[in-house]
């Protein structure tokens, strides 16, 4: 069965479902031919099929593509905006929305039930019901492309495996002390200098603004929204060393290729350092269709407080100037005074520490919502296992599939309950991930987990948590996933929790 578990799926009675050569896919509604071109795609690519897409009704053994208001689940009377109905009955398969959104996460729970190794004809499917709509609007997956540069094409690949998982958001982490990646044109030596290299002295590279409105068009065609972060007014030796006019001492710093982080800050309060930071919103608010922008705000460790604060307040509200909501990491709710509605990302543990729970309430207070990601179970750079050769363990210990899985976001926070959580996101920094096959071992199967998290249903709050994850139901369909994953060529880690099958798939 799919990860992330859908609300129902029930077996029907009846015959299978069967793929014949003849089979279409009928649509109706407005945007199910773009849904249904991406179905056909995912189909030829998975299982080598080819199917006609046809503007009229579906007749027997077509897959029917269905997007109207009351289509999806609308069990509270309103529609759910991601929400699906999916049947696959030998007459055919229908897949049901009230939006193109909706039918899009039906199109991959469709293809996580289609058999991974589709070589053998005919294809079926045993009939069911699945009825199914998100408990948060906001399932993210960050990339840090500042420590390590991605390639736009290598972005792409991420974009296709976490749909798959029904991720919704992909948060680029475009700027750090390493590495400047996003072209802006009025600071263009940014990029030139700031971009040139990575961690470890890796290759450098940025996006064009091109380029950048390419990836953020093939996320959107996908039903992805891309969360551009500027990181501020710490991690940022890269704009430091591409101009001197931003240093105190009209020096230019030198690039950094380390792991360090914390040393770095832009000269709060100073004109340059204001302009420079209208520019740079400025231009990539204007690159940014989704409504938010990420500020960053993390580890200011040589900011002062009240510059800190001060700045943060005014970066935000020059994001709320240019048409977008700003997300900050915790620590920037230590500022009392941001825009309504500002979004907070928090990072401590699933057990709060010292103020951080306190910073993430202050969000809320504010009229704004907040984003969890723990960094115990959802910073996805964290190693596995003790040992492993890539990845950080400044967390204290390994973080397991189980640790990814075995958790929910409402619990984190006093006080904190899913009115005010927008959803959950799974973090993949890079100091130590140096090519894309890495980046999927380190994200595979962990971010199964946190999807799952986000999409399904609220385990009932009346138990602990421990009592309500059920692993081995997981992990049972994550190793039918990952036959997927084996037939796409995705990599993934083969944790020891998982009752991995052969690996037959491979193509
Ligand atoms: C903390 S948490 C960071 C990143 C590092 C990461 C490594 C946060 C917002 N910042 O700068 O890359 O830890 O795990």
């Amino acid at each position: 069965m799919v990860v992330p578990r859908p609300v129902s799926a029930e077996p029907s009675e009846g015959s299978p479902f069967v793929l014949a050569p003849t089979a279409r896919i009928s649509v109706a509604g407005p945007g199910a031919d773009a849904v249904a071109r991406l179905l056909r795609d995912a189909l030829a690519a998975d299982c080598a099929r080819d199917l006609a897409i046809v503007d009229e009704p579906p007749a027997f053994g077509d897959i029917a593509v269905v997007i109207a208001p009351g289509e999806g689940p609308h069990e509270d009377g309103s529609d759910s905006a991601e929400g699906y109905t999916l049947e696959i009955a030998a007459e055919g398969v229908r897949i049901g929305a009230a939006t193109p959104a909706g039918a899009f996460w039906g199109v991959q729970t469709l293809r996580q039930l289609v058999p991974a190794v589709c070589d053998g004809d005919p294809l079926t499917i045993e009939p069911v019901r699945v009825h199914d709509h998100p408990r948060y609007a906001y399932r993210g997956a960050m990339l840090d492309v500042a420590r390590h540069f991605f390639t736009p094409a290598e972005v792409k690949r991420f974009i296709d495996a976490i749909v798959l998982l029904k991720v919704n958001h992909l948060h680029l982490h475009l700027t750090d002390d390493q590495g400047w990646r996003i072209q802006i044109e009025s600071w263009p030596e940014l990029t030139r200098v700031g971009g040139s290299t990575g961690s470890d002295g890796s290759r450098g590279g940025f996006y064009t603004q091109d380029e950048f409105r390419d990836l953020v068009a093939y996320a959107a065609e996908q039903h992805v929204t891309v969360v551009p972060e500027l990181d501020m007014p710490g991690h940022t030796n890269a704009a430091l060393a591409s101009y001197p006019e931003l240093n105190p001492d009209g020096v230019a710093r030198p690039l950094y290729t380390g792991s360090a982080v914390g040393f770095s800050t832009l000269q709060t309060g100073d004109a340059v350092t204001r302009r420079f930071v209208r520019d740079v919103v400025r231009e990539v608010a204007a690159l940014t269709p989704g409504p938010l922008l990420h500020l960053g705000g993390d580890e200011c460790l040589s900011t002062s407080p009240a510059d800190f604060v001060a700045f943060v307040e005014e970066a935000a509200r020059v994001v709320a100037e240019n048409g977008k909501t700003a997300v900050g990491w915790h620590e920037m709710g230590k500022a009392g005074d941001l825009p309504a509605g500002t979004v907070g990302q928090y990072w401590d543990f699933t057990t709060p520490r010292e103020r951080s729970a306190e910073y993430a309430v202050t969000f809320v207070r504010g009229g704004g919502s907040l984003i969890l990601s723990p960094s115990d179970a959802a910073y996805l750079d964290i190693v596995y296992a003790e040992g492993d050769p890539i990845g950080q363990d400044w967390t204290g210990k390994p973080t397991t599939l189980r640790d990814a899985f075995v958790w929910d976001p409402a619990r984190v926070i006093p006080g904190v309950g899913d009115a005010h959580i927008l959803g959950v996101e799974a973090a993949l920094w890079t100091e130590t991930v140096t090519s894309i096959e890495e980046v999927e071992e380190m994200v595979l199967p962990r971010l199964a987990a946190v999807a799952e998290v986000g999409w399904s249903r609220a385990p009932a709050d009346t138990e602990p948590i421990e009592a309500t994850r059920d692993l081995d139901d997981f992990t049972g369909r994550v190793a039918e996933l990952a036959e997927h994953w084996d037939a796409a060529g995705t990599r993934y880690r083969r944790v020891p929790e998982v009752p991995w099958r052969e690996v037959t798939g491979i193509r």
